[in-house]
């Protein structure tokens, strides 16, 4: 074939993929946003984009107000101060920065003049209701898991007083302090009427599969999941890896779910910035081999925080069909090592992937998370169905939709219902 031939059998290929992939519906399998009967949980807006906790990180890299004064602006004022470093001062090169500017214009809103108040203004005259479907419309998001935790006072009593599920929200079942702060949870479960205490003896276990059996029925999990920091060692004789093993885990077995570890965040790095104050450090996968080696009748639902992690993990998948790799997760999620991310895993794991999630923590992000993504997307299995057409494979329409369904939930359905 000609240069100039193959050129334009080229670029009909990327139309083809960009075209699918832009239109193919995602299942985005872990967020921090909430069903709407969660009133002021769900997070939405303008002055939520700019307080996020990416941009405040990076505003305090020009501010000079001490981090003791900021925290109890307004979160108006806040939202101005961030604003003003990374939008008005600089240009808003990084990640998170573009990406309120992708949700603004997608929203067709006209950041060009860097006129905040015009901003709000168009935000205080949405109504959620239709804001959360215009922006899961635009997202082309068609169900979300949530992350769902027993152990926030203000998410619980809306559990339990019940309420009626918005089914685009598929909850997921958070358990950090049981397994990272025993000693206080044990507290509050004994509040709760569940007979705990300190030590980790057979009918305390019990008690703790009792209280993770009620929430797992009472929010429907999809599946259970935690972070956990790069000292995470399993097995080990301290109570996260005993609870893991004694009860997480049995639990997931008798479900049917899936158990998600998030590996690699280091806590408070620097408290001081709070939720912008954590970061990053080498995971142990020696032990998800353990577990996932250790327990073959259990599924890992696994995502890595280092950048350095992301080969061995994908090897691991490839050993293990009981661990599913998930997600360009928080600092992973900036286009360059998205590219590589999403390379590495389709040349040694295929399909049998879930390549990203949102992590939204306010909706209108959704918008930018999957728009940036899809770019990338499309560029990467371009590139991949010309090197199969080159070695003779021309891969049919419905082929490659089928594909992008299986990136975009259809491997992560997959996975869960495997038994
Ligand atoms: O542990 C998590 O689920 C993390 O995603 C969060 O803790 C983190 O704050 C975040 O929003 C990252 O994107
Ligand atoms: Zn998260």
């Amino acid at each position: 074939m000609s240069g100039a031939a193959s050129e334009t059998k080229r670029a009909a290929l990327a139309r083809r993929v960009e075209k699918i992939v832009a239109n193919t519906p995602v299942f985005d399998i872990h967020t921090h946003l909430y069903d709407p009967a969660f009133k002021e949980l769900l997070l939405w807006g303008i002055e939520e984009l700019l307080v996020y906790h990416y941009l405040v990180a990076e505003a305090f890299r020009y501010l000079d107000v001490p981090y003791e004064q900021f925290w109890p602006l307004s979160r108006t004022r806040q939202a101005e101060l961030i604003w003003n470093a990374l939008f008005v001062q600089h240009s808003p090169v990084s990640e998170a920065c573009r990406g309120v500017l992708t949700t603004l214009n997608l929203l067709e809103l006209d950041a060009r003049k860097r006129d905040l108040p015009a901003l709000r203004r168009w935000f205080a005259k949405q109504n959620v209701e239709k804001h959360v479907t215009r922006c899961l419309e635009l997202a082309k998001v068609e169900r979300i898991c949530m992350t769902n935790s027993p152990f926030d006072d203000l998410e619980r009593p809306v559990w339990e007083k019940g309420f009626r599920r918005d089914e685009r929200f598929v909850a997921a079942l958070r358990v950090d302090p049981l397994l990272l702060a025993w000693n206080d949870t044990a507290r509050r479960l004994v509040e709760w009427g569940y007979e705990v205490g300190a030590a980790l003896s057979a009918p305390v276990i019990s008690e703790a599969r009792r209280f993770l059996s009620d929430w797992t029925k009472r929010i429907q999990a999809k599946y259970l999941m935690v972070s956990l920091p790069p000292d995470f060692r399993f097995p080990d004789v301290n109570g996260c890896a005993q609870l893991i093993e004694k009860a997480v885990l049995p639990h997931c077995r008798e479900f049917g779910l899936p158990f998600a570890l998030m590996l690699g965040v280091k806590r408070a790095v620097n408290p001081a910035l709070r939720l912008a104050g954590d970061g990053v450090g080498l995971a142990d996968l020696q032990s998800v081999q353990n577990l996932c080696a250790g327990f073959p009748e259990n599924k890992f639902l696994v995502t890595a925080l280092p950048r350095e992690n992301q080969h061995e993990l994908c090897v691991l998948a490839r050993k293990f069909r009981n661990l599913h790799v998930f997600g360009c997760w928080w600092f992973t999620n900036v286009p360059h090592v998205v590219e590589e991310m999403t390379r590495m895993r389709l040349e040694l794991i295929g399909l049998s992937v879930t390549p990203q999630h949102s992590d939204a923590r306010v909706l209108d992000q959704l918008v930018y998370k999957w728009a940036h993504f899809r770019e990338i997307l499309s560029r990467v299995l371009t590139d991949k169905y010309a090197a199969l057409s080159r070695a003779g494979w021309e891969p049919t329409t419905a082929e490659i939709q089928r594909d992008v369904k299986d990136l975009f939930g259809g491997a992560f359905e997959g996975f869960c219902q495997a038994r």
